[in-house]
């Protein structure tokens, strides 16, 4: 097990100390990331005290160490899962040779690419969220909010690692540009579409982990696999801080639905005009919520038929998430049939990948969907929340822009521009989530249309101090 030397100025398991070129380049960034957390972090709680866990340890028992300090003290690093002896690449053209411990030649760009990508959404999502610290509903979702977004800047930190150790000058300036790029500006946005979509209430946050977490979690897994030995390192420690993440969105969503069908009870009605006046966020709203990040998540798998993703798994860049559960690792021989607009199509299977990736990850969402049904069903209501088809509302791929409802059924463009505001949050809709969006400080309480967490972080109580605002 490799240790975390915290006396470093920038903490690592990766000896930093012996590679002084190095050191001094990521010594030079990190004033930079500074300066941009500072810009773009988390708005105006700069002095507060917020009880986060920090990675002490790359062992999955007793990783993370919790405390108390303020955000822009967090101790940023670069930690990877130590190595697995003799690794062999386990998909592809090249499976069974021996893993990559640098970039080779012919893959160094698709490869910078693909880290670039991987790291252009982690300070995205912090530049999204930058504001929601404004309308907490607890001092518990405050800190989570902040837990999150100190994660994603240390993600961002295992990117520019890997630019800065692995691919030279263009490595350097694609780290400068990871902090020039921001969310949702017009001359220089995000890479991904999500992720320049405005995030202006605290369900859409929840939506966000729900769905957009778990990309990550898809992506993350199918660099886990890659050749490129440091990457996969760097992603499969990743993956421990990712889990949080997604359960402040599953969790996050149940307590919303808790607290709706609390207030259902109360008032004996499923009328969504008396369920909103009495604050709580009725289920047709939080469906058109569910729909709208959906649809937005599954555009980043990419297009469902992509010449991207066979070279990238033929060559062993980017692998299938639990590679070792397939039986096939080279799938020159095997094709899928897809679904177009234009009729079914048989493709090779190595350029239907993405839709692979895509066809799992939305079993992996049902998951959470079951559980709130599940809610649902014991509160004796016939309302059902369901995913969007994965036609719906694509920019990506041969679906994009078709218009189709969210069964996945080809409809009238006039028709699908006057329904769209019953599929997706119409404006009054945000607006009505927007008016509810009203910051709780004081401990343990909660704004009424979130029921309380089940318990608290790290065994302390829900009514725990979690964030000191002084
Ligand atoms: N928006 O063949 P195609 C996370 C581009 S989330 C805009 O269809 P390919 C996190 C694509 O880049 C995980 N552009 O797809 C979550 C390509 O452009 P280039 C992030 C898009 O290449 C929450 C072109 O269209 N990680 O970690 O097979 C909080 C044709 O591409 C989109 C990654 O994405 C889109 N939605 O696959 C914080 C992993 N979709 O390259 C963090 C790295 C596609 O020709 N990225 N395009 O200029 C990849 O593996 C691949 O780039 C993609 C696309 C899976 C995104």
């Amino acid at each position: 097990m490799s240790s975390i030397d915290y006396a470093e100025k920038i903490p690592n398991n990766v000896n930093l100390q012996n590679d002084r070129t190095l050191q001094r380049a990521l010594e030079h960034w990190q004033p930079r990331f500074l300066q941009w957390w500072h810009e773009m972090g988390p708005a105006d709680f700069e002095s507060a005290n917020v009880y986060l866990r920090t990675a002490i340890s790359v062992d999955a028992q007793g990783w993370a160490h919790y405390g108390t300090l303020r955000m822009p003290d967090y101790r940023w690093g670069i930690f990877l899962a130590d190595p697995v002896a003799d690794r062999r690449i386990g998909f592809g053209d090249q499976m069974g040779q021996p893993v990559w411990q640098q970039v080779p030649g012919e893959y160094r760009s698709t490869l910078r690419r693909l880290i670039v990508t991987q790291g252009d959404t982690e300070p995205a999502s912090v530049e999204q969220q930058r504001m929601l610290g404004h309308t907490c509903p607890s001092l518990y979702d405050l800190r989570n909010l902040f837990q999150i977004n100190v994660e994603e800047g240390r993600h961002l930190w295992a990117m520019v690692y890997l630019l800065h150790a692995y691919f030279g000058r263009d490595g350097r300036e694609e780290a400068e540009e990871l902090l020039a790029r921001h969310s949702g500006d017009e001359n220089k946005p995000r890479i991904l579409t999500t992720f320049n979509e405005p995030m202006l209430d605290w369900l859409s946050l929840f939506c966000f982990t729900y769905f957009t977490d778990r990309d990550g979690k898809y992506q993350l897994k199918s660099f886990a696999e890659s050749a490129f030995d440091p990457l996969s390192r760097t992603c499969r420690f990743m993956l421990t801080e990712e889990a949080h993440h997604m359960f402040v969105g599953e969790t996050g969503i149940s307590r919303v639905v808790k607290r709706t069908l609390e207030v259902m009870k109360e008032l004996g009605t499923d009328d969504p005009a008396r369920i909103r006046a009495r604050s709580a966020i009725d289920l047709p709203t939080l469906q058109k919520y569910l729909n709208f990040w959906c649809s937005s998540s599954l555009d980043l798998f990419g297009s469902e038929i992509s010449s991207n993703s066979a070279s990238n798994f033929a060559s062993g860049m980017k692998g299938r998430p639990d590679e070792t559960t397939y039986d096939d690792h080279v799938l020159r021989d095997k094709t899928m049939k897809l679904g177009t607009p234009e009729g079914e199509q048989e493709v090779p299977m190595l350029n239907a990948l993405n839709e692979v990736m895509r066809e799992s990850y939305l079993k992996d969402c049902e998951i959470g969907l079951k559980r709130w049904n599940r809610m649902i069903e014991r509160a004796g209501h016939a309302f059902r929340l369901t995913l969007p088809s994965s036609r719906f509302r694509r920019s990506i791929g041969p679906w994009a822009g078709v218009p189709v409802d969210t069964h996945g059924k080809m409809i009238d463009r006039a028709e699908y521009e006057r329904c769209l505001e019953d599929w997706i949050p119409s404006e009054r809709d945000r607006s009505f989530v927007g008016s509810l969006m009203k910051r709780v400080i004081e401990p343990g309480k909660m704004a009424a249309w979130i029921a309380p967490p089940e318990r608290g972080i790290n065994n302390l109580a829900i009514e725990h101090e979690y964030v000191n605002l002084h």
